[in-house]
């Protein structure tokens, strides 16, 4: 017998032994979007698998209490097993918890299934654990690096001055982008200017995106002539207004905007819409919000709803279905970027691994990160050069955690009294009587 047959016929699966679910709270600015406005806290959910040998596998999700309740569920399904068995535990998954559908997503602009979200922290988990195994980086499991560095995009928000708790006295250096957008008010498109010069300046962007459905359409679309005045046609400028404009209000400001933007994302609401603006406009669209799952595949071929899908790991149900993404985007001639919510290092490492392995690389990834300054990494924050973040050196994520900030951060999730990302009421509280709509201009 060679050594490789000896090895393999010798081999001992690892098993997984413990798994710990961490919630924690980083400090957010008063962003404004569509759902209304974010809580001085941000929410994730830090998830470790250790294996029998000590192993630990990382991985982050966005922090929601039935959520967690449903992988404190998960753990036995997970215990035991072996995490190079990502299939079984797949589908071991879907057995106990059922099928979920794209309407369990809701109408935010963020995904509220829960199945996706477990899915990804496990398996992002036992990826890590699977590098550190083989001795190789996460880009390496999903076929391989076709970059070094993966470049991200400025991405610009609207802010509720006087809101923000904490965050009011916070000065923090590297929460950038923040000291000019503090002083925006928002109606005035010279601030957002500003705001994106200061992120632009710190992180090296080369591309910017503007959160919409916040003010009146005018007000948004006049700041995108404003960027393309401030940054000239060779800086990729797109929009985003979280499906909360009509068919006729997307066409009326997609025509104005034609020419000067890379791509509006989400300007109305649901494929068949999507699908009518996109044939009205010579802009490409993309979407974080009407193709979110493999079962609105075949409806966004047959309407032709965008251009580009947004992926995001946590979405979508983990790295590997993210590159199975790209083969179908490939397929359809459809492009392929990343979305983003507020995240901290491991997710950022995690995209930046999945950024890597992408064939067809043509859009500037999106990244909360810049808003910030939290971190749960060992040695801080990850860095950026030229907008772009290198491929983390070394096994698995190339991440560890940094155990007394993860603590620490814990500590800020039971002091916040905050479970799950609700902006309606964190707007209510400036704004009484304000409500969430599915379609606002
Ligand atoms: O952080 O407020 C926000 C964003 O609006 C986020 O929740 C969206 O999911 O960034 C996202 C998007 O591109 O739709
Ligand atoms: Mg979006």
């Amino acid at each position: 017998m060679n050594n490789l047959n000896s090895n393999f016929e010798n081999r001992k699966a690892p098993k997984i032994r413990e798994i710990n679910i961490t919630p924690i709270a980083v400090v957010d600015p008063p962003l404004l979007n569509a759902a209304g406005l974010h809580a001085p806290y941000a929410l994730r959910t830090i998830v470790e698998l250790i294996t029998d040998d000590n192993i630990s596998g990382i991985s982050e999700i966005p922090g929601n209490i039935s959520i967690n309740a449903a992988l404190e569920t998960a753990k036995n399904l997970i215990l035991g097993r072996d995490p190079f068995q990502l299939n079984a535990m797949r589908r071991v998954l879907e057995d106990y918890f059922g099928k979920e559908t794209s309407a369990q997503r809701g109408d935010a602009p963020w995904d509220q299934r829960k199945l996706v979200h477990i899915f990804s922290s496990i398996e992002v988990a036992c990826m890590d654990i699977i590098g550190k195994l083989t001795g190789l980086p996460v880009v390496d499991l999903l076929g391989g690096k076709l970059r070094d560095a993966v470049p991200f995009s400025a991405y610009l928000f609207y802010k509720y001055e006087g809101a923000g708790g904490e965050l009011e006295f916070k000065t923090d250096p590297t929460a950038t982008g923040w000291p000019a957008a503090r002083q925006a008010s928002a109606l005035n498109p010279t601030e957002i200017v500003a705001q994106a010069k200061a992120m632009c300046k710190e992180f090296g962007f080369q591309s910017i995106k503007l959160k919409g459905g916040v003010f009146e359409p005018r007000v948004e679309v006049d700041s995108i002539f404003a960027l393309r005045t401030a940054f000239g046609p060779d800086t990729p400028l797109r929009i985003d207004p979280n499906a909360l404009w009509t068919v006729e209000t997307s066409i009326k400001y997609g025509k104005e905007m034609e020419g000067y933007i890379e791509y509006l994302e989400d300007p109305t609401r649901g494929q068949k819409n999507m699908a009518t603006v996109r044939k009205a406009l010579n802009i490409p669209l993309a979407t974080n919000m009407c193709t979110t799952s493999f079962e609105e595949i075949p409806d966004s071929i047959s309407f032709g709803s965008e251009d580009i899908i947004l992926s995001d790991h946590h979405f979508w149900g983990g790295l590997r279905s993210s590159m199975e993404l790209t083969r179908i985007c490939q397929t359809f001639g459809r492009g392929l970027s990343m979305h983003s919510n507020s995240h901290v290092g491991i997710s950022l490492a995690a995209m930046v691994h999945l950024g890597a392995a992408i064939p067809d690389f043509k859009y500037a990834l999106d990244t909360h990160y810049p808003w910030q300054s939290d971190e749960v990494i060992a040695g801080g924050r990850l860095k950026f050069k030229d907008g772009s973040v290198e491929v983390p050196k070394g096994p698995g994520l190339g991440v560890e955690l940094d155990r007394e900030a993860l603590a620490r951060l814990h500590q800020n999730y039971l002091k916040c009294g905050l479970t799950k990302r609700d902006d309606e009421i964190e707007m209510q509280k400036v704004v009484p009587g304000w409500k969430f709509k599915t379609v606002r201009w």
